[in-house]
């Protein structure tokens, strides 16, 4: 078949020619990806054993709760931060902390810290390196930003996120901290390890048909929110991780690997009551100022709550 014969065919199954109620949104976008999908069988004859295939995992993976991780393994969820960022451009909006994607593994209703919070519950402390994180949470004219919320959450040194492990405790590395009278914040943590995709899974599955490797480097996530600002959804990387630029989510960019810095020295040890060395990453947040010109940062979407 042609594709303009396939256009033809797809439009008389998918538009009802007798006028019923309908979302033309939705119209719009169904007979455009079912179009698709009919060119790319008919250009890739593929076959209906390969077709039902493609359902059952499609199924399977959402048995699973894997589809929004296989989103950001096909680069699906990179792609949307690239048309954000375009967006943003195109309606001035530069300078600010670069976004990075949200992923699977955010859960809402942490609990929350006045200008510090300790993420970790000790759980690791044998193994982990203690890290400290700070900043100040800037607002789009540069202006130190009171009471801005700073979300963070990562995984443990197994690479895995509370919540979705439930061998860790509620909440573990997952904390909500409010910037204090000078727009600073900190917290207290381990450093994290990275992440790979579950051996048996959906994921795996077709990233090993594509000779993918599933792994993340390891990384803190965030949602910075203030007054009268656009959310920053954005993530840091441990920098010196062997994938820190082979992301299998494609997550990684300029401006979010800071140094991390090994602090030794005895006076600064006292400081944080601490007999250990461990390590500082400072880090500011620049947010924009909300504005009609570029579409909503706030993605809407389903998200695990503790
Ligand atoms: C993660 O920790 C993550 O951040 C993403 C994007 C995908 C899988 C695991
Ligand atoms: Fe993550």
């Amino acid at each position: 078949m042609t594709h303009t014969e396939i256009d033809a065919l797809v439009k008389s199954w998918i538009i009802d020619s007798a006028t019923r109620e309908a979302n033309p949104r939705v119209q719009r976008i169904v007979l455009r990806l079912v179009g698709d999908l009919c060119k790319a069988i008919e250009d890739l004859d593929i076959q209906a054993s390969e077709f039902w295939k493609g359902l059952e995992y499609l199924s399977a993976a959402g048995a699973r709760n894997e589809l929004g991780l296989l989103a950001p393994g096909l680069g699906l969820e990179r792609f949307f931060d690239i048309r954000a960022d375009e967006a943003e451009a195109k309606a001035g909006l530069t300078g600010g902390t670069p976004r990075t994607i949200e992923g699977p593994l955010y859960v809402a209703g942490a609990p929350e810290g006045k200008g510090f919070a300790r993420l970790d519950d000790g759980t690791e402390s044998d193994a982990a390196e203690i890290l400290f994180m700070q900043g100040t949470v800037f607002d789009a004219s540069g202006k130190p930003m009171p009471g801005a919320k700073v979300e963070v959450w990562h995984a443990n040194l197994l690479g895995n996120y509370s919540f979705f492990d439930q061998s860790q405790s509620a909440f573990n590395l997952r904390r909500t901290i409010i910037a204090d009278e000078n727009g600073r914040y900190q917290f207290r943590s381990v450093v994290p390890s990275g992440y790979g995709c579950p051996p048996g899974g959906s994921t795996q599955q077709l990233l090993d048909l594509l000779g993918r490797h599933g792994r993340r480097p390891a990384h803190i996530h965030f949602f910075v929110t203030g007054a009268g600002h656009r959310k920053l959804t954005t993530q840091i990387n441990i920098d010196g991780d062997e994938y820190l630029w082979d992301d299998f989510a494609f997550a990684s960019r300029e401006g979010l690997v800071p140094a991390i810095h090994k602090i030794s020295a005895k006076d600064q040890l006292a400081a944080k009551g601490l007999s250990q060395p461990f390590s500082s990453i400072d880090f500011d947040f620049h947010l924009y100022s909300e504005t009609p010109a570029a579409p909503a940062a706030e993605v809407e979407r389903i998200r695990a709550a503790g």
